[in-house]
């Protein structure tokens, strides 16, 4: 039987139905224009979210060869609320993004070749880690923990493998995106034609709206949460999970005295700081207070992408090193009285224990620091994240 040639493209047609049939995606929005602009927005929000992602990884777990520097003092504020923020606004392009694309899943032939085959498989870590990391991320900010591994570690190495599925999927997504925005002779070619022609035929939003409607979406996230680590926003804060002026002597509290259960502790006469080194000494409560005393600004800087400025108040970590004879070059461990959980103690490498602002403060905005900031004493450094300045410190030892 002879075939009629066009009825019957090669290979032989599939019983097309349901997504699968022609036209079944009726939206001009689905198209290369559109998925190359919001990848483009994509990638730039990516990128900044993964070094600075880098950035705070690295001073909470500093590798051995890196003695992290302590100024400038605002450097980590910024690094980790660019790393919440650009999460935050990678929401709205993210899902605009994949809904654009969704029909390429019922493009068919499914594979044309080997390499299309591998560049479709790159898409599944890219987008689930794409996810992934965003849904904890979020969790994180808004300290939900329900999930059973641990939060750090996992971000971090779900971090990567997008990274490297995303860095595969730029390469081969490379020509697609220079024919339809490049900058490339033969993409500006393309855009000037693609610019005048009319946009493409369809009904509802055009190209401008969506663009106009996934910006205002990033841009309203982004100042509804920003005022949690920019100073003066703080009032806009609406979807944001913390305030940064809200707490106990205006600073928020993480981890409550009675949550680490240091609360009869804390409040012995008995107290004691203990430093440990070739002089090693105690110092009682008056003792300490009698110790000389200096004040500090600085900011508290959670993880979870809060930063609070306060005025600190209490002696000087080196003048502290210096009184038990503890050499400039030492890294020291200062630790809490809280006996569990992973935040109980922290090393404080030469740069920060030496800088003149770092303290172990007895003092927060001009009274006595409240149980709940660490009472009797926490240490407060530059440029440090806020899960490394322990409280209720008890113990300094020399490493
Ligand atoms: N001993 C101890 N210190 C700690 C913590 C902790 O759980 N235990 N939490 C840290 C975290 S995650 C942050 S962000 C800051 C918060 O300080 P604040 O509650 O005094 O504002 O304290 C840090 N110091
Ligand atoms: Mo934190």
């Amino acid at each position: 039987m002879r075939v009629p040639s066009g009825r019957f493209p090669h290979p032989p047609a599939f019983p097309r139905r349901g997504p699968l049939r022609e036209g079944a995606f009726p939206s001009r929005l689905h198209d290369p224009r559109v998925a190359a602009l919001l990848g483009i927005w994509l990638g730039i929000a990516f990128g900044v979210c993964f070094l600075t992602g880098l950035v705070s990884h690295f001073m909470q777990h500093p590798p051995s060869f890196l003695d992290w520097p302590s100024r400038p003092v605002w450097l980590y504020r910024a690094t980790q609320g660019l790393h919440v923020a650009t999460g935050l606004a990678t929401v709205p392009l993210l899902l605009a993004k994949l809904w654009t694309v969704y029909p390429r899943l019922w493009e068919w032939p499914p594979v044309r070749s080997a390499a299309h085959a591998l560049e479709r498989l790159t898409i599944v870590p890219l987008i689930a880690g794409a996810v992934f990391q965003l849904a904890t991320g979020i969790a994180n900010t808004a300290q939900w923990y329900r999930f059973r591994f641990f939060f750090t570690v996992t971000h971090y190495w779900v971090a990567w493998m997008t990274v490297g599925a995303l860095l595969v999927h730029v390469a081969v997504k490379l020509a697609v995106v220079r024919a339809n925005v490049g900058s490339g002779r033969a993409g500006r070619a393309h855009l000037t034609d693609r610019r005048s022609a009319p946009e493409p035929a369809g009904e509802g939003l055009s190209r401008r709206g969506l663009g106009v409607a996934v910006g205002t979406a990033a841009g309203v996230i982004t100042l509804t949460t920003a005022g949690q680590f920019v100073p003066g926003l703080a009032r806009l804060d609406l979807l944001a999970p913390r305030r940064p002026d809200l707490g106990p002597q205006g600073l928020p509290v993480n981890r409550t005295a009675a949550a680490a259960r240091v609360i009869t502790v804390a409040r012995d006469p008995n107290y004691r700081l203990e430093v440990v080194g070739p002089r090693p000494f105690t110092l009682s409560l008056a003792e300490l207070r009698a110790f000389d005393h200096h004040t500090s600004k600085l900011p508290i800087t959670c993880v979870e992408g809060w930063a609070a400025d306060a005025t600190w108040r209490g002696p000087r970590l080196r003048d502290l090193l210096d009184a038990a004879g503890i050499p400039p070059g030492a890294t020291v461990r200062v630790e809490s009285l809280e006996s569990r959980g992973g935040y109980r103690a922290s090393e404080v490498n030469p740069p920060h224990a030496r800088d003149p602002l770092t303290l172990l403060a007895t003092g927060l905005n001009g009274a006595v620091l409240d149980l709940d900031h660490g009472y009797p004493a926490r240490l407060i450094a530059p440029n440090r994240p806020g899960v490394l300045q322990t409280k209720w410190v008890h113990r300094v030892v020399m490493l």
